[in-house]
């Protein structure tokens, strides 16, 4: 397994991304820390430059791992479960620009807050449902389109209430038909949602885009109580071969959780292969 970290080129109050600013300077710190990959948040490819952003991925020989697309839907509101058709449309139209990009830097792109909420009414509720389900299919044909691949996270009841927990997007995808879409975990909502976080991974193991490692309080790895150790285990024994990316709240400051993470990891990698 490889290390990644999330990245972010433009500055944002709410996002779990513990380097953000100008792409070319980030990308010397990610290399210098030593990671070997780099998670992109970004509400709308316009908000980087792609020829900067290329140019110092391949001089630091980072892989670009993936998108990240929730600032969509906190900034803007864009959504694939809204009631009403042209909302879902221009989130469906986010979701392909997103992919096309993605594509071009051979980045998966995810979904996550951008499946949106569903109504406490249950039949709107349930429409909702069926809406998402034919969202998600025009999402992985662009994503197809494109040459790349779309991953769902399963995101904990604070941020929304659906598809909250491995076992349940697993069967949604399964249900709907959609092996074409990974799963990826993360660990901060795992630990509100899951009973066995071990056993979350075990499941999830063969159809896993990507762990978003994030301790309890959404502080780097090792700065909160999630026993890391014991997922990683289950991952190697169920031969997961991808990318951690650590996905954590810039504390006590972005830099010094990027270097924690990477330490944290690093060790627990390190004493797996020994
Ligand atoms: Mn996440």
């Amino acid at each position: 397994m490889k290390l990644a970290v999330v990245i972010s080129p433009k500055r944002r109050k709410f996002a779990p991304a513990a380097l953000q600013g100008p792409v070319d300077k980030i990308l010397s710190l990610v290399r210098e820390i030593g990671y070997d990959g780099v998670e992109i948040t970004l509400g709308h490819p316009n908000e980087v430059d792609v020829g900067v952003l290329k140019e110092g991925l391949d001089r630091h020989a980072l892989k670009a791992v993936s998108i990240a697309t929730g600032a969509a839907y906190i900034e803007e509101g864009l959504c694939l479960a809204a009631p009403v058709a042209a909302d879902r449309d221009r989130a469906i139209e986010r979701i392909r620009l997103q992919c096309a990009f993605g594509a071009s830097i051979g980045a998966k792109v995810v979904i996550g807050l951008m499946r949106g909420r569903l109504d406490k009414d249950e039949e709107t509720a349930r429409r909702q449902t069926e809406w998402f389900v034919d969202s998600l299919a025009k999402c992985a044909g662009a994503a197809r389109d494109a040459g790349t691949t779309l991953m769902i996270e399963p995101i904990n009841r604070y941020d929304t209430n659906f598809l909250t927990t491995a076992a349940e997007t697993i069967a949604f995808l399964d249900r709907h038909d959609r092996r074409d879409v990974e799963v990826m975990l993360d660990t901060f909502h795992m630990n509100i949602e899951e009973v066995d976080l071990p056993a979350a991974c075990a499941v999830t193991c063969g159809r896993l885009g990507l762990l978003q490692t994030v301790d309890s309080n959404r502080c780097a790895p090792g700065m909160g109580h999630i026993d890391f150790g014991s997922l990683l285990a289950v991952l190697t024994a169920g031969g997961y071969d991808g990318f951690l990316s650590a996905e954590m709240v810039q504390q006590p400051d972005g830099e010094t959780a990027a270097r924690f993470a990477h330490r944290t990891l690093s060790l627990l990698l390190a004493r797996l292969g020994g």
